[in-house]
């Protein structure tokens, strides 16, 4: 488009090509470790723009002069947008933006005064569902894929003091190339629903700061991993008192890695210890609090820090009926209450990674944790783009969330049809996600044969956990496949059900296998415990799930837009009888944890 033709944008469908870098990806991603993080508290002005016209009339662009100063008809005016609070899922703030999926703008003011010498910024997002371009006065920072993982943006040098014009724009369209794609059985909220923060830093900063147990068995050594903004040469120090560490740590080409010898006292459930640890390097200063412990497989077992371990979980969604997908430390207390009041010691964070406050309260209440990417059905496993967002989610959810000892597994994916295209994506992406972290079991939720009742997936022989998703007794009409299922199987490695579940609508009644009934999804979940007891490679159960939950694909009388699979209604408060139900199982369970231990264990310890 040209000042001189104020109609060629009408013409132009390539006008995204020009807002397509630069790219925020994991690469340009900053860890917050503690640093003083501003919050970018608005006011922020919200505009709906189906067309996406900010791009092809180029808004960012525009100045702050009033109509009556205008020499040519404009389409956007800051002045145009509706108030609203940042983070928030727009959805919810308007009755006729319910269901809007397409782009929007947010704009505010950033006032900025000047820090040291030398001093670099940047933005940080927490998320913004699903892809976002941050404009600061006109100029486009970054360009970010993904609905749910953290991304930054450099301000320095377009930052200037006094104020700027900060815009930004996010698009939420389900698409089939992305991650996940348009079919997804849960609400697609839009917007900036994490916090948008600044962050002031020196010249050469840490970027990356990562602190674990070697998993070698010897509970006796920790690894110390550094990455800084830039490849230069000396020397950082790290320093744990508690563990009387204070030593160096040299840095090559910006990089470094150091093991200490240690004795910590170990992170569990039971015992959720957690250490203070700092980072310098010159004038910076990170620090984090973080859990050492060791989990990994031995034969059909999962072991935690030597001792076999057995999850009472439930899923949850990030769904609230409020705020959507935007989250409180309460709302995150009382998901942790609720799965205490169930006797339960773990949580799937269904289906996409869910706000960072939920790992690190996990760690201090002693919470283990399931997070994953929202690999979800038939996204597009053929499309090399699809491939790389999915591995870029799945890096900067393990770089968000690596020194987070809550986090046991990171699941790869969900329900995919065992296609060759599907088994090459998904090996890769369990490839890149162990090759970034080691210290953590790879899991995803895989298929049955259904005609031969075995668990029969080709991915499985890639995954440390195999997750079995199964509905028998709600999808199914009995529980025989499963009996079936669990006889003709014979994994190598641990499986944990990583969803069963039956709707139930709150004080619906009703006799046997009568569905949406209160009864019945007690009953299925006692009947589900009896079969699964049959199954000594079974180390855990997720059961789908905590809370009621929005789903416009759930449109019976019974469901109105909800799943309605929640032990918990969605106000997040009453209990169905079910909750009670599965309460009881895991209470059992926790007495009896292991009653079949791997015959091939040696020295049988006592079970978390
Ligand atoms: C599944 C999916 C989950 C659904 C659930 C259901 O297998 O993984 O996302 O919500 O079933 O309720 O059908």
């Amino acid at each position: 488009m040209t000042a001189e033709d104020p109609f060629a944008h009408l013409h132009d469908e390539a006008y995204a090509d020009r807002y397509a870098t630069p790219r925020a990806d994991r690469r340009t991603l900053v860890g917050t470790f503690g640093r003083p993080a501003e919050p970018v508290a608005g006011p922020w002005r919200l505009t709906l723009d189906p067309f996406e016209e900010g791009l092809r009339q180029a808004w960012t662009a525009f100045d702050d002069a009033p109509p009556t100063t205008w020499t040519v008809p404009r389409d956007w005016d800051p002045e145009g947008g509706t108030p609203v609070p940042v983070p928030s899922c727009w959805n919810l703030l308007r009755p006729e933006w319910t269901h809007y999926e397409g782009a929007v703008w947010y704009e505010t003011t950033l006032d900025w005064a000047a820090g040291a010498d030398g001093e670099r910024a940047f933005l940080q997002f927490g998320a913004a569902n699903y892809l976002a371009r941050v404009f600061l006065n006109g100029r486009l920072l970054g360009v970010h894929a993904g609905g749910s993982t953290p991304f930054s943006v450099e301000i320095t040098g377009t930052v200037r003091p006094g104020p700027n014009r900060l815009m930004v724009m996010v698009e939420n369209r389900g698409r089939p190339d992305r991650v996940p794609m348009h079919h997804v059985d849960w609400f697609n909220y839009g917007g900036l629903h994490r916090p948008v923060t600044l962050l002031r830093v020196p010249p050469v900063f840490v970027r990356d700061f990562g602190v674990a147990l070697v998993p070698d068995g010897t509970f006796g050594r920790v690894r110390i991993d550094v990455i800084l903004s830039d490849p230069v040469e000396g020397e950082a120090r790290f320093a744990c008192p508690d563990l009387g560490l204070d030593v160096p740590v040299p840095v090559v080409a910006g990089r470094a890695s150091v093991t200490v010898e240690a004795r910590p006292d170990l992170w569990s459930p039971d015992a959720p210890r957690l250490y203070d640890v700092a980072l310098a390097f010159g004038p910076d200063l990170v620090t984090d609090r973080v859990g050492l412990r060791e989990i990994r497989t031995r034969g059909t077992e999962i072991v935690l820090n030597g001792r076999p371990l057995h999850l009472r979980g439930v899923c949850v969604h990030e769904d609230d009926v409020a705020t959507g997908r935007m989250t409180s430390e309460a709302d995150v207390m009382r998901r942790f209450a609720h799965l205490k009041d169930l006797n339960g010691n773990f949580l799937r964070l269904s289906h996409y990674p869910h706000d960072e406050i939920v790992a690190r309260l996990a760690d201090r209440e002693g919470v283990l944790l399931w997070a994953e990417v929202p690999v979800y059905w038939a996204i597009d496993f053929a499309n090399p783009a699809t491939y790389a967002d999915a591995e870029n989610q799945m890096l900067e959810l393990v770089a968000r969330d690596r020194n987070r000892a809550s986090v046991i597994l990171w699941g790869v994916g969900n329900e995919n049809a065992d296609t060759d295209a599907r088994l090459a994506f998904m090996v890769g992406l369990a490839a890149a996600t162990r090759a970034a972290d080691p210290t953590r079991l790879v899991g995803a939720a895989c298929l049955i044969n259904r005609e031969a009742f075995r668990i029969e997936d080709r991915l499985a022989a890639h995954l440390d956990v195999i997750g079995l998703n199964e509905y028998f007794g709600w999808y199914e009409p009995d529980f025989e496949g499963l009996r079936r299922l669990i006889a003709n199987s014979s994994p190598d490695r641990p499986v944990i059900v990583s969803e069963t579940g039956a709707d139930a609508v709150v004080g619906l009644r009703g006799e046997g296998r009568t569905l949406f009934t209160e009864d019945w999804q007690a009953e299925f979940y006692r009947r589900q415990a009896e079969v699964l007891a049959g199954a000594p490679w079974i180390r855990g159960l997720a059961a789908w799930l905590l809370y009621d939950f929005r789903s416009d694909r759930r449109q019976t009388r019974l469901q109105r837009g909800f799943n309605r699979k929640g032990l918990i209604a969605e106000d997040k408060a009453t209990r169905k009888r079910a909750f009670h139900a599965l309460a009881a199982i895991y209470a059992a369970m926790a007495a009896d944890p292991d009653p079949d231990p791997d015959p091939g264990r040696q020295n049988r310890g006592s079970v978390v």
